[in-house]
């Protein structure tokens, strides 16, 4: 720790700024034996670490050997020894909107400084180019009509998701260049909300006449009833990643838009934990639907049902399931889904909510099962247009070749339940990306399209918890990914403009996680590919796949081996361990051909639909059946990778803006700031190193071309003759713009925090001038 401190401290000296930051000389920049007396003196600020860990602010009052004594703002004076100081910024940057802006980038400074925003809920700030956005658990009033008009005239121009929207638009529309909003943070941090409010913001700007926004806008609440659930860290919290591409015409109006998801957890569909919910859409249909509807679905009260009540939580605090379900059904409206669609939909809905109910009798003693026959599953069946017969046999039995004939074998409990669930999460996961499917239908861009779009992603943060499953494998993998890109933006991009503009900047080192991604990626040996090559063996199991990855990826700084059928990873944001437990049922996702058989021999269209793409996948498979690996149904992990690598390259191909949401407390409550919680997340999203790159470098950039036309005029003499280069030094030169604060690339001209400004200021001045004696003429021949 004390390590990280050290590094964030500036080195050497701070430039100024132009804005009220100005004024302030910064004091030195650490707190040394030969400075220490300076702040006494000056009566500086400090910051004081607590016997508990918590910094407190105060002065120094005097220094006796490595002890100093501190007076405290709360009064209390302390004696603490001089490594548990770190000088604090002046008081004059209180509060400062970009965290650049600071003299002193330490933690507590930084922690400081947001908390103090958020405690008068201005909850977004920057850190260079990332926004920064706290998460308030209250409205804030920022929003709405008036302040949108505000940023869009630019009347206002802090720290908000509408000025990093009005900029994607502007870049789009100026560079022709496709945008994207990358949003992160921890479940339960603000994504899904952000992602909306930008969204909101679009469709303001870029709303036409045919009101194709309103149906953007409305997919949100399509989306969010089947994929968002109550969960122990969010009451509406998403369970699949999503990319929107918005696309606008060349008069930059919205022309239509597109909707990716990713890796929707179908496992709560069957199984939940305690004090969480199923989809948001069961308990909508159980609560809302009309009566014609709960008799042709044979509907109960949610609480009746064995996948929704095994949780003991069936309602969310201030959520009207009923009202929810009619809006549901507005929004199917508005994407123009027909009625017999949605008629097909709740069905489905229905069939799955019986299919859990379905239960189960000794046949024998041996372990063997028989479908007990009850209203479950005369219902189920009716739902999925097969005879209750057939669907038992699915359930109950198995067929299996022996030299020529197929004999039916029957099931153990475990493996009928196992059945029954595979089924139920097979129709879920397959309405869901039918219903994406629809809603992009109904969005699809014109006939015209422009090739200009703002994409936005809203994709699950890094997770890691005591115990941590296949799903967070994936979704650290993910955050992996994206942090690659994070950084390649951020820092790869901008030391190579640098370098390639021949200027001399000394590299400032970060964390490249290309090393973890091949730990995933390699192939054969990564985790993934070693992944697949054992769920390809029937015989495998949880301890075998373990000791695999330790006999094949110990030598990876990446990799650590722990105890049992565990491993852990060092990823970028920490080291996460994970318990192979269920790992390849999961990558493997069966669904027995039994199954896949009845699904397609089934009255219900959609579920014939569903089952033709995996009759295809499978028969293909059969197809290759002397044996390749590769030819077998993709693996979950596999395609998740194959989705993860389509996404970069959409993603590459365009200018990123970056959105980091902070958690300030896990309780979801307002007004409290957890200084710990948020200094981790600080950490993890890589924020307090991109601060002190953006500001030990040159922010400010312009071509010399543009740099001449727009500041050569103030110049004293101008010599016509001079090439846009030598005219840039010259008016860095006449304004007296000291050396260290520039530097002259071939191309472009670098300048430090603040420099533009005081340029600005020379321009406007001179500016005001020349029209004062133009006033002054017209004055006289008037
Ligand atoms: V998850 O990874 O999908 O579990 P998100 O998407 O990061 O998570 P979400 O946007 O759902 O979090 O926000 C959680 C809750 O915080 C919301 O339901 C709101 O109650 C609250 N929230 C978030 N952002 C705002 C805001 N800008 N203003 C007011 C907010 N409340
Ligand atoms: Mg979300």
């Amino acid at each position: 720790e004390e390590k990280i401190m050290s590094e964030e401290l500036p080195q050497g000296p701070v430039p100024k700024s132009a804005n009220s930051t100005a004024s302030v000389t910064p004091p030195p920049g650490e707190l040394e034996d030969d400075n220490v007396a300076y702040y006494i003196k000056k009566k500086l600020n400090v910051w004081c670490r607590q016997p508990k860990g918590k910094w407190e602010r105060g002065t120094i009052q005097s220094t006796s050997g490595e002890k100093a004594s501190v007076s405290l703002l709360n009064g209390n004076v302390m004696k603490v020894s001089r490594l548990e100081l770190l000088p604090a910024n002046p008081d004059i940057l209180e509060g400062v909107d970009d965290l650049i802006h600071l003299s002193y980038l330490n933690e507590p400074s930084v922690l400081h400084n947001l908390q103090f925003r958020y405690s008068q809920d201005i909850i977004y700030s920057k850190a260079g180019p990332i926004l920064i956005a706290l998460n308030p658990f209250k409205d804030v009033h920022v929003y709405g009509n008036d302040l949108l008009s505000a940023y869009r005239q630019r009347t206002i121009d802090s720290p908000h998701v509408y000025a990093m929207a009005d900029a994607a638009y502007n870049e789009m529309i100026r560079d022709e260049v496709n945008q994207s909003i990358i949003i992160s943070g921890e479940s339960g941090s603000g994504k899904t909300e952000t992602a909306k409010i930008a969204m909101q913001y679009l469709a303001a700007l870029g709303g036409g006449s045919c009101g194709i926004e309103n149906e953007v806008l409305q997919t949100n609440f399509i989306l969010e009833a089947f994929g968002n659930a109550k969960t122990s860290r969010n009451d509406n919290s998403s369970r699949f990643g999503k990319l929107i591409e918005i696309h606008f015409s060349t008069l930059g109006k919205i022309c239509g838009a597109k909707i990716q998801t990713f890796l929707l957890e179908k496992s709560r569909v069957v199984q939940l934990a305690n004090g969480e919910r199923s989809y948001h859409i069961f308990y909508q249909l159980c609560a809302g639907s009309s009566a014609d509807l709960r008799e042709r679905l044979n509907l109960r009260v949610a609480s009746e049902y064995k996948y929704l009540n095994q949780s003991d939580c069936m309602t969310i605090d201030g959520v009207d399931d009923a009202k929810n379900f009619h809006q549901l059904m507005k929004a199917l409206d508005v994407v123009r889904m027909s009625i017999e669609d949605q008629k097909h939909v709740f069905k489905m809905l229905a069939a799955i909510l019986w299919l859990g109910n379905i239960s189960f009798n000794a046949a024998d003693n041996e372990n063997h099962i028989e479908v007990v026959k009850d209203e479950a599953v005369t219902t189920a069946a009716l739902l999925m247009g097969c005879s209750s017969q057939e669907l038992m046999t699915a359930l109950s039995t198995r067929k299996i070749q022996a030299g020529k004939d197929t004999i039916a074998k029957m099931l153990t409990l475990r493996q009928a339940i196992d059945t029954r669930d595979a089924l139920a999460k097979f129709i879920y996961a397959n309405l869901f990306d039918w219903l994406v499917e629809q809603v992009n239908k109904s969005l699809e861009v014109g006939k015209r399209r422009t090739g200009r779009s703002i994409s936005i992603l809203d994709i699950y943060g890094f997770e890691s918890f005591q115990k941590n499953s296949f799903e967070q494998f994936c979704i650290n993998y993910a955050n992996e990914r994206l942090q690659q890109h994070f950084n390649r933006h951020l820092f790869k991009l901008e030391q190579e403009d640098y370098e390639l503009d021949g200027v001399d900047w000394t590299k400032v080192d970060f964390d490249d996680n290309q090393e973890c991604l091949d730990l995933f990626e390699k192939k054969p040996l990564g985790l993934l590919s070693l992944l697949d090559e054992e769920s390809n063996f029937p015989r495998a199991s949880d301890l075998t796949l373990a000791n695999k990855l330790k006999q094949h990826l110990n030598a990876n700084p990446c990799f650590k081996e722990e105890m049992g059928r565990a491993f852990s990873v060092r990823h970028y944001a920490g080291e996460v361990l994970y318990d192979t437990n269920g790992f390849l049922e999961k990558n493997r996702d069966p669904l027995p051909s039994d199954s896949i058989q009845l699904l397609s021999s089934c009255t219900c269209e959609l579920l014939r639909l569903f089952s033709k793409t995996l009759n295809h996948s499978q028969k293909q498979s059969n197809s290759f059946h002397a044996g390749s690996l590769d030819s077998k149904k993709q693996s979950v992990g596999t395609k998740f990778k194959g989705q993860l690598f389509k996404l970069m390259n959409q993603l590459e191909s365009t200018t990123p803006h970056f959105i980091r949401c902070i958690k300030p407390n896990t309780k979801q409550l307002p007004g409290i700031y957890d200084e710990d919680l948020v200094l981790q997340q600080l950490k993890c999203c890589g924020v307090l190193e991109v601060v002190r790159i953006s500001r030990a470098g040159y922010p400010t950039r312009m071509m010399h071309q543009e740099f001449a036309r727009r500041y050569g005029f103030l110049l004293s003499e101008v010599n016509t003759s001079q090439d846009p280069l030598s005219i840039s030094v010259s008016v860095l030169q006449q304004f007296n713009i000291p050396p260290e604060m520039y530097q002259v690339g071939f191309t472009k001209l670098y300048l430090r925090t603040g420099q533009i400004g005081a340029l600005e200021d020379k321009r406007k001045q001179f500016l005001r001038g020349i029209v004062g004696i133009q006033k002054c003429f017209r004055g006289h021949r008037a």
